[in-house]
């Protein structure tokens, strides 16, 4: 097996790209991939203060490292979901990558910052779990970008991440979600701009990059992703992508390509109109006077005692044992 670019051994084989690579010609692969996203789409200039949205995975920490490579001035955001062993395990490999790297990194604690957890917010709504997470984290990382004076969010989605959401958004035939499924949101009603610059890049990709770059991250998925969809869908095309290398780029790249601006008129019809929610000034959609999603999350939350993983996981389990019964009948 030889580097396609200097013929010398090749560590690593990359089938969509019909070719395998040493390991300096495969970060510098890696490299150029993010580049060309940024450059494509527009998405970060030299100049810009980054804040990258980091979680202890590989995602996130090849991003920043990548970021920081590159000659951005990238800064890191950790929230602390309150999700037991999983939270507190990324937490260390987050705080570890940044202080030997001397990079910036702020830490928000759901539990001790805003009095509730993941656990306890999935109980208290009564809906998946990164339901509640998500949003807890799009109003967090919003509102540290603009506080801090950060130009533009980083986030670590990549093209396994992408191509499973465009798959469950096709599947719905979801025309607005689709619509609005770009690797850019532009700043807009005091949101902040937020990029994925690892769309061109795999899941194997990036845990290749931790391991050559000697980057520790959270191996383990996190215990309250049962239930996730896309889980299903990834496995879905991987079982696509093993029998046709290339499949999932072609899918998903070829979205961006051709279908993305069929559907930018759609995209452009988003809510024109937001007003500060009363209590925490986060731009919302809702009427004058309201009050944000995620301030009343946290006032539900914060006056429920704590809830632990372990109850939730067992709960989703019996909920999923029921539906299987009455599935039978
Ligand atoms: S952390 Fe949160 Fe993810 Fe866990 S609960 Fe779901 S959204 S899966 S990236
Ligand atoms: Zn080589
Ligand atoms: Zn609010």
């Amino acid at each position: 097996m030889k580097c396609r670019t200097c013929r010398g051994p090749a560590i690593i084989e990359l089938p969509r790209h019909n070719a395998n690579f040493c390991a300096e010609h495969f970060l510098q692969m890696c490299r150029r991939q993010v580049e060309k996203a940024i450059h494509d789409h527009d998405m970060i200039k030299k100049t810009d203060r980054v804040l990258v949205a980091v979680s202890g995975g590989k995602d996130s920490l090849a991003v920043w490292d990548m970021l920081v490579e590159l000659g951005y001035q990238a800064d890191g955001l950790y929230v602390a979901l309150g999700i037991g062993e999983y939270s507190e395990e990324s937490r260390e490999y987050t705080e570890r990558f940044a202080a030997e790297r001397n990079l910036k990194l702020t830490v928000v604690s759901l539990r001790d910052d805003y009095g509730y957890d993941i656990p306890t917010a999935t109980k208290v709504t009564g809906r998946v779990p990164c339901s509640a997470c998500g949003m807890s984290k799009r109003h967090l990382f919003d509102k540290a970008a603009v506080d801090g004076g950060y130009d533009v969010v980083v986030t670590g989605h990549n093209l396994d991440d992408e191509a499973a959401v465009l798959f469950g958004n096709a599947l719905r035939w979801d025309v607005e979600y689709l619509a609005r499924q770009l690797p850019v949101l532009p700043s807009r009603h005091g949101f902040p701009k937020k990029v994925k610059p690892l769309i061109r890049l795999t899941e194997r990709e990036m845990a290749a990059w931790c391991v050559i770059r000697g980057i520790d991250y959270i191996v383990e998925e996190c215990p309250m992703a049962e239930g996730n969809r896309h889980i299903g869908y990834k496995e879905v095309l991987n079982v696509l992508e093993e029998k046709s290398p290339g499949t999932k780029a072609s899918y998903y790249l070829g979205f961006l390509d051709r279908m993305a601006p069929v559907l930018a008129s759609i995209a452009a019809t988003g809510a024109d109109s937001v007003t500060p929610c009363v209590q925490c000034g986060a731009p919302t959609g809702g009427e004058e006077g309201s009050v944000c999603a995620f301030c009343r999350l946290v006032e539900r939350s914060a006056a429920h005692e704590p809830v632990s993983v372990e109850l939730v996981r067992k709960k989703s389990r019996s909920q999923k044992r029921v539906q299987a019964e009455a599935s039978k009948k």
